[in-house]
């Protein structure tokens, strides 16, 4: 109660000096004295109109400067540096627009402040100076949506055909990548089949399935297409490759995609901004929930025969979990003898043969157990 007394008494005090200072005018407009009042105070305020505008454009031009070191780092695919590009042409024309336009709204009262002798000049209406502040902005805006529509279609056109697959599925809370390793294809997968082993939920009856590698780092060669096929298992994730200017949501049960071709390797990263640390990385960039900030994942562009050299090196999924596969997928024994026999261990036929008594209750720890005592 106490404050809103308070309140309505500063605000009849601030009426009653409101009054009091109207009364002084209309005294001076009385008395002949009201334009040498009026002279003075408003050429101070169309100065400060000046003042304004030059301090507005240096802090502008202060602030801008100062977070430039926030700005996104140096581009790093093929379409990043068009994209840039079409960021900084909007961004400049913008920029020209906004400082030609506050000029004029600042310097016009500044120039047309009151003067004793001056007249205002009765100017009602101009159609070409309509017409021409009309059309050509009409003209720079239809440029800059012809411009970003086509940076946008060659950006979402379909990866070429030779582009490399890489499949990229986000969970809550880390990235998993997947290379469709000497075939080229990616295995098929099915949601049902994922469980604490088989994160992919990789569908070994698929053939293609059995060379697909999981790596712990996404290698991608330089100069060379890449094509992301992008999923998420629980919520929407979304990947970021900011070298890139690559980000695409990772939606469950709606599979994205995104194309684009590194230019600068890791290497040559480094060498560029002096820092031999450096790293690219892919991170999530959809608050997915209390560990999104861990979703960060390690990348690497090689040189075309390194990357090469890199994909001979990985052992495919299947060969590091053979035993799983062989027991656990209900993948066809014919796949698996294909694929698979030289993985297992050498009295793994008797495991895989052994499924066929498995009573229900046995799990593949039990059944490897006895192997182990059976040796
Ligand atoms: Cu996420």
């Amino acid at each position: 109660m106490t404050s809103v007394i308070i309140i309505v008494a500063i605000a009849l005090i601030l009426s009653i000096l409101y009054l009091i200072f109207r009364i002084g005018v209309l005294t001076n407009v009385m008395n002949g004295r009201y334009q040498k009042i009026v002279g003075i105070g408003n050429t101070i305020n169309s100065f400060l109109f000046i003042v304004v505008f030059v301090v507005g454009v240096l802090a502008f031009y202060l602030s801008f400067m100062s977070a430039s070191k926030y700005f996104l780092p140096e581009a790093a695919s093929a379409h990043g540096v068009r994209t840039d590009l079409l960021f900084w042409v909007i961004m400049s024309v913008l920029t020209l627009a906004f400082l030609l336009t506050h000029a004029v709204l600042y310097f016009f009262p500044f120039m047309y402040r009151f003067k004793e002798d001056n007249k205002a000049y009765f100017y009602p209406e101009n159609h070409n100076l309509e017409r021409i502040w009309t059309i050509i902005p009409a003209i720079i805006m239809a440029g800059f949506v012809v411009y970003g529509y086509k940076e946008w279609t060659a950006i979402t056109a379909p990866a070429p055909q030779d582009s490399e697959i890489i499949e990229v599925m986000g969970k809550q809370f880390a990235w998993q990548v997947r290379y469709p390793g000497a075939d080229g294809k990616l295995g098929k997968h099915h949601y049902r089949k994922i469980d604490a082993v088989n994160e992919f939920g990789i569908d070994f009856n698929d053939s293609a399935s059995y060379d697909d590698f999981v790596p712990m780092e996404l290698h991608m060669p330089k100069g060379k297409n890449v094509s992301l096929q992008i999923r998420a298992r629980d919520v929407i994730h979304s990947v970021f490759l900011p070298h890139f200017r690559v980000k695409m949501d990772a939606v469950p049960g709606m599979p994205t995609t995104f194309w684009f071709t590194p230019t600068i390797t890791t290497a040559e990263m480094r060498e560029k901004t002096g820092n031999p640390e450096f790293n690219y990385e892919l991170a999530c960039t959809e608050v997915c929930g209390r560990g999104h900030y861990a979703m960060r994942f390690l990348v690497v562009v090689d040189e075309p025969a390194d990357y090469e050299k890199w994909k001979k090196s990985q052992k495919t999924w299947a060969s590091l979990n053979a035993e799983y596969v062989a027991n656990k997928v209900n993948a066809p024994k014919v796949l698996v003898d294909k694929y698979l026999k030289e993985f297992l261990p050498t009295t793994a036929q008797s495991v895989t043969d052994s499924t066929s008594i498995m009573t229900p209750s046995m799990d593949s720890t039990t059944v490897s157990m006895n192997v182990v005592k059976g040796m």
